[in-house]
This record gives C-alpha cells, structure tokens and sequence, in this order.
C-alpha cells in the first residue's frame, strides 16, 4: 500500500458515524458510546468514528495528560543525552493515528512545530481530518494515509543508508517529508491495535502475541528513534524489560519509564517511554544535524 500525503478532507463515507441515540448504536460499542463525552468532550459538534476506531480511542483526558508528560520526558532526554541530540524534538508521529484521540491533543498542546499522523484506512483518516477541524487543528497536522511500518522503515533507511545530497524524486512528497525529518530530532508515538478487546481476559497479557504487531515487531519499528508506546494495562513488564531494556551494561540496563493511566480511579492503559538508542546518536543524519 502506497504511502500518501491527504491535503483535502477525503471524503466522510457511510463508515464515518456520529450515533446520537443508543438504540443506533451496535451493542459491543454502546459501552464506550456511554463514555463519549469523557472520549471526546466536543462530542456533540459532530465528532465521526468509524465502529471499529470506537474500541482503540484514548480518551480525550488521557490523550491530553499523554501529551503533557511525553513533550516534558523528551525535553528531558534532549537535555541528558550525547551533545548531538541537544536540540529539542520538533517532530511528533503518531504511528496508529485512528480517529485523532491523541494527535489532536498533540496538535493543541503545541509542543511540536509538525504533528504527523499516519492511518491505513481511508474512512477512520477522513474522522481523524474532520475531528481535527472541530478541535481547531486541522492544520497543524499533516496526514498521511498507508502503512506506517513503511513510514517507519523509510525513515530509517534515511537515517542509515543515504548519504547527503543523494538525489530523490522532489514530486514524490512522502520522500519529500521523511527527508525533510531529523531522526534525532523526532519522537514516535505508537498506540496499536492490541488484537481486540479479549486483552482484558488475560490477567496478564502476552506483548508477544499481540495482533497484528507484536512489542518486538513495534520496537524494531521504531528503534533507533525516541518513541513511546501504548499498551494493555495488563502488559507484561518483563517483557517490556526484555525487549525495551536488555541488560546490554555491567550496571544491569537501562531503566525505562512505565506509567499507568488512569481515569476515575482506573488504568485504561501502560505507557512505556524509550529513549533514542546509541545507534541514531551516532547516525551519520544525527551528526549532519549538529553541523
Ligand atoms: P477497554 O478495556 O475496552 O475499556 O479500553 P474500559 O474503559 O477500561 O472499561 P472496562 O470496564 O472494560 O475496564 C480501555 C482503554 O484502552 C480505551 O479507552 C482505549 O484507550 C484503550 N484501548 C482498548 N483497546 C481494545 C485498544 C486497542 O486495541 N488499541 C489501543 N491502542 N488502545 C486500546
């Protein structure tokens, strides 16, 4: 699937629904149609989701607290790692941006000059543009429709293998924009499907059978890059350690910061923060950029 960059509302079609009454609503979705307003507050002025963004959605709360915490953790990352990612990120993607739950709230916290949001399916991108324009941000966000593992693997083909100067086709604008992004200057978000709702079923659940990417397929995804992912809040913490963290040092590994989301007393999820790996402090693209 070819990756493009949607300038134009694409078009709102039959899957894009606003449910004002609960007898329209399919039953395995009543449960979060009931949430709506803790989901989006500005519900009402005509917030679209296709039925499936429905089960994936962060909470508009939590989005925005999300937001909040990852623009101060990467500050802070800029501020203790190798003099080469000393400037600040400027770069967000959101790999799995479905409706705009959270690129919404990166887009108003304004602490990025460019908001990326990567979606594989037309229908849930058309919400995602229109409910970007009802919160005012339709325009701080750029979007780009198809796969973002691709997205992911340009990048990094940028940051490892092109030399400076190499020449690329100027009308492809996808190219365009990877080129235009400083690997140590961006920061990833991931919030991916967890294989459906029966994660909850497990006490603890297994990151390595999660559906359709495991936590080893995401980290090797994003890596070396800054990113931050959103998982069950049932996750396997030793997997995350295992995977995100392996004791590569005589001190016994990093640590990595894991915190619990937590809305009226409850976690809706586990959000684990990765720092840029030394492989991208010393890519040729970061060292470019210091110069
Ligand atoms: P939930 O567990 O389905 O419901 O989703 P909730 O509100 O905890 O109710 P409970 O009574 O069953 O405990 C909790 C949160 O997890 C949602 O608000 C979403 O933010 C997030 N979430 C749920 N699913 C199934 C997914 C998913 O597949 N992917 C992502 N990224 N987030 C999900």
């Amino acid at each position: 699937m070819a990756l493009t960059i949607v300038h134009d509302q694409l078009h709102l079609t039959d899957k894009c629904r606003h449910y004002e009454v609960l007898g329209d609503v399919p039953w395995d979705i009543q449960k979060y149609w009931h949430q709506r307003y803790s989901i989006f507050n500005f519900y009402d002025y005509d917030v679209r989701l296709t039925d499936e963004a429905w089960f994936g959605v962060t909470p508009e709360p939590v989005a925005k607290k999300i937001a909040e915490d990852l623009a101060a953790w990467s500050s802070s990352q800029s501020k203790t790692k190798n003099p080469r990612t000393k400037k600040t990120k400027d770069t967000i993607i959101d790999m799995f941006g479905g409706a705009g739950g959270n690129v919404i709230a990166f887009a108003l916290s304004e602490g990025w000059a460019r908001v990326v949001a990567i979606e594989r399916d037309a229908a849930t991108l058309a919400c995602a543009q229109h409910n970007a324009a009802v919160y005012g941000v339709r325009e701080a966000i750029t979007f780009v429709l198809g796969d973002s593992l691709d997205f992911m693997a340009r990048l990094r083909r940028y940051d490892t293998e092109m030399e400076d100067g190499e020449q690329y086709d100027e009308d492809d604008e996808v190219e365009t924009l990877l080129r235009s992004i400083d690997p140590a200057r961006a920061t990833v978000f991931a919030s991916p499907p967890w294989g459906g709702v029966s994660y909850a079923e497990h006490e603890v659940f297994d990151l390595s059978r999660m559906e359709p990417y495991s936590l080893a397929d995401l980290h090797g995804a994003c890596a070396p890059l800054e990113h931050t992912l959103f998982l069950p809040r049932s996750s396997d913490l030793r997997q995350v350690a295992g995977v995100l963290a392996p004791s590569s040092s005589d001190q016994g590994g990093e640590k990595l910061d894991v915190v619990q989301y937590c809305m009226n007393g409850a976690s809706k999820a586990m959000v684990v923060f990765v720092p840029a790996s030394e492989s991208l402090l010393s890519s040729p693209a970061a060292a470019a950029a210091v110069k």
